[in-house]
C-alpha cells in the first residue's frame, strides 16, 4: 500500500510503502478510489491549522469498502463511501440538534492529532508509526464507522469524493449555515474549491444576484459557469465597493471563502444592513478580527462560522448526489486536473498558481 506522509511542516510529502493493519471493533477500511486535494491540506503542510507531522492526511476522499471491524452494521464489503473528516458520537446533545460537526467527538479527532480514539495509530510508514487524519492521501484508509456515509452505487467515485469536503462545504454553508432564500443578494469571495460550491448553491436556492470576487480571471470565468450573476476582478477593482453599488448598500449574504483575515473584515463592509458575513474561509489560528461594534446593533449584522457546511452528513451528501445526478449541481466542472498520487505535491504547486478549482488524486 502506498501513502504520501507529512514528516515536517513547509517539506513536500513523501510518497512511500505503508502498511494499515486490520480495521478494529467500530472501524472500517476503505479501498480509496479518489481524493480531492483541498487548501486545508495545504493549510496543514504550512503548519496553519493545529495539526501536525508526522502524519498521513487528505481529507476529501471516496472509495469501497473493503473490511469492517465487528459492530460495524451501517456498511458492508462492496459498499460505495464518502469519507468525512468528522466523527461524531452520535448520541450527545449536539448530535441530537442535527450538529455532528459540533460533537465533541469531532473535536477530539483534531485534538488528538489524528490518532483513533482508542489513541492508537493504524499506519506504518518508513518513519515508524505514524496517525492519519481521513488518509485519502493512501490508497486505502481506515476510519470510524460514523466517518463513511454509504452513497448509491452509480455515482462517479471522483465526483463523489469532492462531496467528502469541498462541495459539502459550500453548499452547506449557503443552504444550511447561511440559509440563503430566493430573491437574496449574495456575494462570495474566493471561488476555489469550496467558494465556487457556494456560488452554485446560491444559485439553486434562487439568489437574484450573485457576485462572485476573485483575483484570478479563469476563476471568475468559471464562476460565471457555476451561477455567478456579476464577478470583480480585486485586483483591478475594489470589490466592497462594487458590491455596494451593485446591491445598492451591501448584498444580503456574503461568504468569505479565502481564509485571509484582513479580507474578512473588508467583506464585512460589503454587507447590507440585517446581513450575514459567513466565514468559511479558515485564516490561521493564530489571527484575531475587528469589526466596528456599532454596526452589530445599529445595522443588525451577524456575522457567524460555517464548519463543514452544517452538515447533517447521512442527509446531505447522498442529497448532493442525487442533485449532481439529477443534472441540478456540477462536480464534474470542479476537477481541473486527475492526478496520481506521486504528483502529489504537483498538485499544491498548481493550487498555489491557482491553476485548478480541484485538482483529484486518482487511485
Ligand atoms: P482554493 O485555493 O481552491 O481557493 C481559494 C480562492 O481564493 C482562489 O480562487 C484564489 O484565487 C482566491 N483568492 C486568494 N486570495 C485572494 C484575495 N486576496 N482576493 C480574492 N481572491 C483571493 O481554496 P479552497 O476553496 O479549497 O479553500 C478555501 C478556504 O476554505 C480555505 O481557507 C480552506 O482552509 C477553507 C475551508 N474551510 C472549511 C470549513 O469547514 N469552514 C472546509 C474546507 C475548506
Ligand atoms: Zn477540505
Amino acid at each position: 500500500m502506498k501513502a504520501a506522509v507529512l514528516y515536517a511542516f513547509n517539506e513536500p510529502f513523501k510518497v512511500e510503502d505503508v502498511d494499515l493493519g486490520e480495521p478494529r471493533d467500530g472501524e472500517v477500511r476503505v479501498k480509496l478510489a479518489a481524493s480531492g486535494v483541498c487548501h486545508s491540506d495545504r493549510s496543514i503542510q504550512k503548519g496553519i491549522l493545529p495539526v501536525a507531522p508526522p502524519i498521513i492526511i487528505g481529507h476529501e476522499g471516496a472509495g469501497v469498502v473493503e473490511a469492517v471491524g465487528r459492530g460495524v452494521t451501517s456498511v458492508k464489503p462492496g459498499d460505495h463511501v464518502v469519507l468525512t473528516w468528522l466523527t461524531s458520537c452520535g448520541l450527545c446533545r449536539d448530535c441530537a440538534r442535527a450538529r455532528p460537526h459540533l460533537c465533541k467527538r469531532a473535536a477530539q479527532l483534531i485534538n488528538s492529532g489524528g490518532r483513533m480514539a482508542d489513541g492508537t495509530t493504524r499506519f506504518k510508514a518508513s518513519g515508524g508509526d505514524v496517525p492519519h487524519w481521513v488518509g485519502s492521501f493512501a490508497d486505502h484508509t481506515i476510519v470510524m464507522e460514523d466517518a463513511v456515509v454509504k452513497i448509491r452505487d452509480d455515482v462517479p467515485l471522483e465526483a463523489a469524493a469532492l462531496v467528502g469536503c469541498g462541495v459539502m462545504t459550500g453548499v452547506g454553508a449557503v443552504l444550511n449555515t447561511a440559509k440563503v432564500e430566493p430573491g437574496a443578494t449574495v456575494a462570495v469571495f474566493g471561488a476555489g474549491g469550496v467558494g465556487l460550491n457556494c456560488v452554485q448553491a446560491a444559485a439553486l436556492a434562487g439568489a437574484e444576484k450573485i457576485i462572485v470576487v476573485d483575483l484570478n480571471p479563469k476563476k471568475l470565468e468559471l464562476a460565471k459557469d457555476f451561477g455567478a450573476t456579476h464577478v470583480i476582478d480585486a485586483s483591478q477593482d475594489d470589490a466592497v465597493a462594487a458590491i455596494q453599488q451593485l446591491t445598492d448598500g451591501g448584498a444580503e449574504y456574503v461568504f468569505e471563502v479565502i481564509g485571509n483575515a484582513r479580507l474578512i473584515e473588508q467583506a464585512f463592509n460589503a454587507v447590507r444592513p440585517g446581513g450575514k458575513l459567513v466565514i468559511v474561509g479558515v485564516p490561521a489560528v493564530t489571527e484575531t478580527l475587528t469589526f466596528p461594534a456599532a454596526f452589530f446593533p445599529l445595522a443588525e449584522k451577524t456575522v457567524m462560522g460555517s464548519y463543514y457546511g452544517s452538515p447533517r452528513f447521512r442527509y446531505d451528501m447522498p442529497m448532493i448526489l442525487d442533485l449532481y445526478m439529477a443534472g441540478k449541481l456540477k462536480l464534474d466542472e470542479l476537477i481541473s486536473r486527475r492526478l496520481k498520487l506521486e504528483q502529489i505535491n504537483e498538485a499544491f504547486d498548481l493550487m498555489e498558481k491557482g491553476e485548478v478549482a480541484r485538482s483529484v488524486i486518482t487511485y
